[in-house]
């Protein structure tokens, strides 16, 4: 009995240890303008991660944060409030899937609005009727276009996040093994159900 325990429990270790090696930081800039000259934006506006991923958003230019955007419909359930200090770089993990909303509390109504899509857009309705005032309502659309044209997620990982992990020239390489990685791990998960079960099974007897 004690074996089957320490046998789950290390498999455990190894699931946990391979999922802290996977998930990864992508970069959004602060800016007081873009490269087409578009004020008080964060660059890129959208970007896309997997449950357990972080964005470091950077304060290139001062006077900007970065917070949850509050609005009825702006994150999935379950997300709480969060925000940054003003000029700071920050970063902020996200462990819920969904579109979460995101702004920068001095400029919302300029337009200083966002979104991080991690893993997938299953509360893109609620997101969608999500109300803006001012510049922000203006650029919502647009944000709006970018989450629904690259879902699914696999192809806009590329272009919309920054790797920063990996060095520009074996990232091919990095990309696959981490997708093999994944594989594993799904397969572990598998095992650890199984033996769970079977665990259950024994302890009920
Ligand atoms: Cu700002």
């Amino acid at each position: 009995m004690k074996i089957m325990k320490l046998m789950s429990l290390s498999v455990f270790c190894l699931i946990f240890f391979s999922a802290n090696l996977m998930s990864k930081t992508v970069e959004v800039k602060m800016l007081n303008k873009d490269s087409n000259g578009q004020p008080h934006v964060f660059e890129p506006a959208v970007v896309f991660i997997e449950k357990g991923d972080s964005v470091k958003f950077i304060s290139v230019d001062k006077g900007h944060n970065v917070a949850s955007m509050d609005k009825k419909g702006s994150a999935p359930a379950g997300v709480k409030k969060w925000k940054s200090k003003i000029s700071k770089d920050h970063i902020q993990k996200f462990d819920i899937e969904g579109i979460h909303g995101i702004k920068c509390k001095p400029h919302m109504v300029m337009g200083m609005v966002g979104a991080v899509v991690v893993g997938n857009t299953h509360n893109i309705e609620a997101f969608s009727k999500v109300k803006l005032i001012g510049k922000a309502k203006k650029r919502f659309p647009k944000i709006l276009a970018t989450i629904k044209s690259n879902a699914p997620k696999g192809k806009a990982r590329k272009t919309a996040s920054v790797e920063t992990s990996a060095a520009a020239g074996d990232a091919p390489s990095v990309e696959a093994s981490l997708a093999q990685l994944k594989n594993d791990v799904d397969g572990l998960k598998a095992a650890v159900k199984d033996i769970q079960s079977k665990l259950e099974k024994l302890e009920a007897k």
